[in-house]
């Protein structure tokens, strides 16, 4: 017995275990995957401001602002041109490039010095009872099935767990029991790799070339995060080193690139999708188990450390008062900043990925966005707001 059982351990569901902790709020987290291997799955590596401040101000952040790479820009690239977005001149504001795995292991390593419970290796099976006062999760550890009793389930097991069984699928219709599920897929996917290559630049490079697009980024002054645009149904295997590096070379038009030994590689889907409402009873989906975004606008693990934040916020107010207020509007309080979210990492996508099926009036029309945007102060502004993270959604 528990009051919130947890179900994940990345960034949405150990950040809200560390939150409620805070707040006096016993929790369990329940994790398939062993603490190695979540410790080093490569993902995000793009904090928000108010994602670094969040971090900040629980108290998880002093590695972060150590060690993060703050930028106050980016490099925008197309047609052999290149320019900079001043993040910091149009919005006050900047990013820090940090990466997930290490949130993910700053946190860990908070929640067990405090004592707190990640159950490892422990694989959830079902929710059940979640119309009631005692909803109860099944799992697995060791191979013997148990379940674990709680106030409420905070399904944070990302997007392919099972709290979003509870919900509607899309390929049902997306439709069902009052919620629905909206989605779009898109014809191409990002390859993308980890390597020991000192950046080539201080900042990210989006680039938009007719080959694909390409992203340049980093995780240290040492090593190198990088993607190419591939199709959607491309196996690493067309992949060779030296076909990834001259590729990367040419789409970002950065000679400064040297190539390293890459140390993970890997092919990933882009996908938008959003569950509405975000809680059915006592379950409450937070972070990618609620929402995908395609990675373009480097918003996902933004939305998961944001969507926690007001859980942590809404479970506290019903243990200290039994008002379910807060919790009532949970979904709402989220869902305007996600559809933000939702809209600015589809316009991205579109803006830097080459269709596959060539629209030539298309390429003209992504070629004239982007020099509006490297030309007038409000569209870059419009890029900037978002990327940093748009307060008034
Ligand atoms: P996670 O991190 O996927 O964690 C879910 C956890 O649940 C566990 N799990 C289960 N545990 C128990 N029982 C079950 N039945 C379970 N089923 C699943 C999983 O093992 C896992 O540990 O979800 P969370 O916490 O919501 O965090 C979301 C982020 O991980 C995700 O949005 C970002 O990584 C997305 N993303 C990016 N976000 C950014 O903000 N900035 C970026 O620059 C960025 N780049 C990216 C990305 C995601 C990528 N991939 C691989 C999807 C780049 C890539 C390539
Ligand atoms: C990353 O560093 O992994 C990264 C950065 C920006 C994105 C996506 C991923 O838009």
């Amino acid at each position: 017995m528990t009051q919130v059982g947890i179900i994940g351990a990345g960034p949405a569901g150990l950040l809200l275990s560390h939150l409620l902790h805070q707040q006096g709020i016993a929790s369990v987290v329940l994790e398939t995957r062993s603490r190695d291997y979540v410790e080093r799955r490569v993902r995000a590596g793009v904090l928000e401001q108010r994602s670094a401040d969040l971090l900040t101000s629980s108290g998880v952040g002093e590695r972060m602002r150590r060690e993060g790479l703050v930028h106050d820009g980016i490099s925008l690239r197309f047609a052999g041109e290149q320019y900079r977005i001043d993040f910091r001149k149009l919005t006050g504001r900047g990013i820090t490039v940090y990466g997930q795995q290490e949130v993910v292991k700053d946190l860990i390593k908070q929640r067990l010095a405090d004592g707190g419970e990640i159950w490892f290796e422990t694989e959830v099976t079902a929710i059940e009872g979640i119309g009631g006062d005692h909803p109860r999760i099944q799992y697995r550890r060791n191979h013997d099935p148990a379940s674990l009793e709680c106030d409420f389930v905070a399904g944070c097991d990302g997007s392919h767990g099972v709290s979003r069984t509870k919900f509607p699928s899309p390929s049902g219709g997306g439709h069902g029991g009052g919620s629905r599920v909206y989605e779009r897929t898109y014809p191409f996917a990002w390859l993308g790799i980890l390597a020991k290559t000192p950046p080539a630049s201080d900042e990210l490079i989006y680039a938009y070339h007719e080959r694909g697009f390409a992203l340049h980024s980093m995780r240290s002054p040492e090593i190198s995060r990088l993607y190419l645009q591939v199709d959607a149904d491309e196996t690493m295997d067309a992949w060779p080193e030296a076909r990834i590096w001259d590729e990367l070379r040419v789409r970002l038009d950065e000679p400064r690139l040297h190539a390293g030994e890459i140390v993970e590689a890997g092919i990933t889907p882009m996908r938008s999708l959003v569950t509405e409402p975000m809680q059915r009873g006592r379950l409450f989906l937070a972070g990618d188990a609620a929402h995908i975004v395609p990675a373009t606008g480097a918003k996902g693990m933004n939305l998961a450390l944001a969507d926690v934040k007001a859980l942590a916020e809404a479970l506290t107010a019903w243990y200290r008062s039994k008002s379910r207020d807060l919790l009532d509007r949970y979904s709402d309080s989220c869902l305007r900043r996600v559809w933000r979210a939702e809209q600015f990492s589809a316009w991205m996508t579109g803006l830097l990925h080459r269709d596959p099926a060539g629209d030539p009036f298309d390429h003209k029309l992504r070629l004239s966005y982007l020099r509006y945007i490297v030309t007038s102060e409000a569209a870059a502004t419009t890029l900037a707001e978002n990327y940093v993270g748009f307060e008034g959604a």
